[in-house]
């Protein structure tokens, strides 16, 4: 069975990768003992890749970090990559009442995988699941803004599916099936370095 390590801190965003990579027999373990750098950028590829270039250089594993956000259309994109730190001080009703006055309620989450092993960066996907923000929060499951995130054609928020059913839905587990076809495909052509970055 092929082993991906995910070097991340949030047991959702892992439970999420085991279950999309599941369907492709790869197994995820979280990576232990890292520490992960955030740089401040807008855009989630180069922070993906600046957290793996210091990961990558340390491990002989095939790890990978992935970054995300919820960008909402009213605001110019905000929080987009400070999501993280917005969730932490303003939360979900803080989004909620920025949105108080508007009917543009047009949201997306974007997900940015980077993967490498040995010092070299090898690939990197990014998706993007488009959707609404609710009036009020609904769903106790998932995590962050799971809750007030309504992805398109449907009718329940992130917070009241399952995971299986979030899933299918949501932007990391579109950019990890992206990052399984290529490498199945890569490692067995012979193709995995074919673009790889040396970070050391
Ligand atoms: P690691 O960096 O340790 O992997 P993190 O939670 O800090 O974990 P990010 O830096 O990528 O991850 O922060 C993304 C934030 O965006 C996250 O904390 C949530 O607030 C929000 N977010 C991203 N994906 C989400 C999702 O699927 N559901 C709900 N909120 C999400």
């Amino acid at each position: 069975m092929i082993e991906f390590y995910f070097a991340s801190g949030n047991d959702y965003k892992i439970a999420e990768a085991k279950a999309a990579l599941a369907q492709h027999r790869i197994q995820v373990k979280k990576l232990e003992g890292f520490e992960k750098l955030e740089i401040q950028h807008t855009n989630l590829e180069e922070v993906a890749k600046a957290a793996l270039a210091l990961i990558v250089s340390k491990t002989q594993k095939l790890v990978f970090v992935e970054d995300s956000g919820l960008f909402v259309h009213e605001l110019n994109g905000f929080p987009g990559p400070y999501s993280s730190y917005v969730f932490e001080t303003l939360g979900v009703q803080g989004i909620l009442r920025l949105l108080n006055s508007t009917k543009n309620r047009k949201a997306e989450f974007r997900s940015s995988v980077c993967f490498g092993t040995q010092g070299k960066i090898l690939a990197i996907f990014s998706s993007v699941t488009e959707g609404t923000i609710t009036i009020e929060a609904k769903g106790e499951n998932g995590f962050g803004f799971d809750p007030i995130f309504v992805p398109m054609w449907n009718s329940k928020t992130f917070g009241q599916m399952e995971l299986k059913e979030k899933t299918v839905y949501s932007h990391r587990a579109k950019a990890l099936n992206k990052l399984a076809l290529w490498y199945l495909n890569a490692s067995k052509t012979g193709k995995l370095e074919e673009n790889a970055i040396v970070v050391n």
